[in-house]
């Protein structure tokens, strides 16, 4: 039972996702000029194509767009993953989604923190792609310890964090007052500090074993290191990134550009090397790159039909180019891939016929005056014009679109080779809880939005 006198997660979920986008905003000023660059070019799509603009008018979708964006973070233990969650359950985001980025080079396995009911997700559908750093894949034995020992040292929450994450797990929630504080408190975690917990050569020796170990293990804390818009055109952002001093990656990640978009389009830029103070020295003499920007796109969440055929579509344009996609055979891949995605239906009717996307259904004005249709089976309904079909937008994030925007920004020149597999079970336990299947989320959200209309149509 919630209080009546409690802040909504959602609430506190839209707000902490407000005071960290300011806080990055002042923090990284190319952000700022990211989002000036999206909301310029979703005004000119919304103005000038109609069909996108009905459709997101028609969903709702209209009212998150200018707030939505996804956030990163990598943390070192176990027990760092799992308070995280308890931190981000008090804003009713939940862990959904297992990413295994081992096959990539990447020593990590992630899941992203979401809100999982569209009516949360319509007030704030802040997210944060949230991996765990695999020690044990640091074949160096000393290093790995010493690494160990440095994370064992760390507390990447505030005492007062930690108790009013406690406070909301006993009451149930958390008051105005606690909420506000909060919000404040939880965003320390996310702060990038220019102070290093290590000397410049322990830093060098983490970072000779993989840029990513050094830069979970150097600091006091995982430093929130992308906030990514949400733009209605991603290809339009990519042109326009070089004019505005910003160079983006080789090749925008996910399916090629389509008439309706699926899943989601990402493309990133490099961030500046920032100065850094090591503990053997004074000043800020070192130097560390880990924040970087990037912007999405995101189209319709396919079925596990759907999802099938892009990943043996995007296998097969990569097996073919025989390369990871760079900027020497960036041209060929964009051919590649619209070549080999031809096979996938671009019509959203084509795509629900053949149950390859997951769809929300709405009543008409036509469908709410008529009260004769009870009997009319979904698809006739549809047919007849009395209930209207929109794409259920996909909420999460692809393995191997994440493994590339990781590669472009740890450098592509170390590509390394872990003889390990995925290992959700090893994850979940550190997490403290299984994480949940995206594919049955939409499932659900898809057979509510039936549910609502029968009940509207008196069934
Ligand atoms: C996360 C990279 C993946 C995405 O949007 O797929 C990612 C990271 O670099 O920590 O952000
Ligand atoms: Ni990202």
């Amino acid at each position: 039972m919630t209080h009546p006198n409690f802040v909504s997660p959602d609430l506190i979920r839209q707000r902490f996702s407000k005071a960290m986008s300011d806080m990055y905003r002042e923090e990284v000023p190319l952000y700022g000029a990211l989002m000036e660059l999206v909301e310029k070019t979703n005004r000119h799509v919304l103005d000038s194509d109609a069909q996108v603009a009905n459709q997101l008018n028609s969903t709702g979708e209209i009212e998150r767009l200018d707030m939505e964006r996804h956030g990163a973070i990598r943390v070192g233990t176990a027990a760092e993953l799992a308070t995280l969650a308890r931190l981000f359950a008090v804003m009713g985001m939940q862990p959904v989604g297992y990413y295994d980025l081992t096959p990539a080079g990447v020593p990590v396995h992630s899941t992203a923190f979401r809100a999982v009911h569209e009516a949360s997700l319509q007030v704030s559908p802040f997210r944060v792609f949230t991996s765990l750093l695999r020690l044990e894949l640091i074949e160096d034995l000393e290093l790995r310890s010493f690494a160990q020992s440095v994370l064992d040292k760390r507390s990447i929450f505030t005492p007062t964090a930690l108790t009013l994450i406690e406070r909301a797990e006993h009451q149930g929630g958390l008051t105005e007052e606690e909420a506000q504080e909060f919000v404040k408190q939880a965003l320390e975690t996310f702060r990038w500090h220019h102070s290093a917990t290590v000397t410049a050569e322990q830093y060098q020796k983490l970072s000779a074993q993989h840029r990513l170990i050094a830069d979970v293990v150097a600091f006091k804390g995982p430093h929130i290191n992308h906030l990514t818009p949400r733009t209605l055109d991603i290809d339009i952002v990519q042109a326009q990134m070089p004019v505005h001093g910003i160079t983006p990656k080789a090749v925008i990640e996910g399916p090629p550009r389509r008439q309706c978009p699926i899943l989601l389009r990402q493309t990133s830029f490099k961030a500046l090397d920032e100065p850094v103070a090591f503990t053997d020295q004074a000043g800020n003499q070192g130097s560390h790159s880990a924040r970087f920007g990037e912007i999405e796109q995101r189209g319709a969440a396919l079925t596990p039909k759907g999802r099938a055929l892009y990943d043996r579509l995007l296998n097969a344009a990569r097996d073919e180019l025989k390369d990871f996609p760079n900027e020497a055979n960036a041209t060929r891949y964009n051919a590649l891939m619209t070549q080999h995605f031809s096979e996938f239906p671009d019509t959203y009717d084509g795509m629900r016929q053949q149950e390859l996307a997951y769809f929300r259904y709405f009543l008409t004005e036509k469908g709410l005056a008529a009260a004769e249709l009870q009997t009319l089976p979904l698809e006739e309904l549809v047919s007849a014009g009395y209930l209207r079909v929109e794409p259920l937008v996909y909420e999460d994030f692809l393995p191997v679109s994440a493994a590339g925007i990781f590669q472009s920004n740890l450098g592509d020149a170390a590509q390394t080779h872990y003889g390990v597999h995925s290992n959700q079970q090893a994850f979940e336990t550190a997490l403290g809880r299984q994480t949940i299947d995206e594919l049955g989320l939409y499932a659900e959200t898809q057979r509510r939005s039936i549910e609502q209309c029968f009940a509207a149509l008196n069934r």
